[in-house]
């Protein structure tokens, strides 16, 4: 039986962070599904098509990576694609907490699916989407917070506001 993970999040707009532990989950699983939650209720910067072709854009050297969005129920999302776990990334303490209730809550809808975390890289242990588009709105430094494709889609975001 082949391994497969869900990567679920955000990624409004996916960061080195995100990328390093799809990366990194890449190798673990046989295939890796990042997908990006569509949430009516949420007025993200990036649309969710934006955000699918800067996710295909980032990956495209990883063979086992797909991009694909989703509704509703993570882990309905997950059982629809065959998927058995879920990645995760941790940065610092704060993030546990929440993190503790979403594993709990999907472990609570669907015992099935387990949940996996992976430690962020020092370098990234600060970086967040929501910190990367304050500094590119104010034309600060990203170039090694995101990929260049990324850095370019922020800047034309923010250059024609
Ligand atoms: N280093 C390492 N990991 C990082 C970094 C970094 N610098 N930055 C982010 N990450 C990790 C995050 O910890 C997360 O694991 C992943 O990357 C994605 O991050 P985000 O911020 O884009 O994603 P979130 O946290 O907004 O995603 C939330 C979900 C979409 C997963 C969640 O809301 C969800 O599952 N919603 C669907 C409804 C549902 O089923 N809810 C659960 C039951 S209530």
């Amino acid at each position: 039986m082949s391994s497969i993970a869900v990567c679920p999040g955000s990624f409004d707009p996916i960061t080195n962070g995100h990328l390093d532990i799809i990366t990194r989950g890449a190798k673990v699983f046989d295939e890796v599904y990042v997908s990006i939650l569509n949430n009516s209720s949420k007025k993200p910067l990036f649309t969710v098509e934006e955000r699918v072709e800067l996710i295909r854009e980032v990956t495209k050297n990883i063979p086992n990576v797909r991009v694909d969005s989703f509704h509703g129920l993570l882990v309905d999302y997950a059982q629809e694609i065959g998927a058995n776990a879920i990645i995760r990334g941790l940065r610092a303490v704060s993030d546990f907490e929440y993190e503790m209730q979403l594993t709990s809550m999907n472990r609570f809808l669907n015992n099935k699916i387990e949940t996996f975390y992976i430690m962020t890289n020092n370098q990234y242990s600060f970086l967040s989407s929501s910190m990367v588009k304050e500094v590119a709105q104010y034309h600060g430094k990203i170039s090694e917070l995101v990929p260049s494709v990324v850095e370019e889609a922020l800047r034309s975001k923010f250059s024609s506001k």
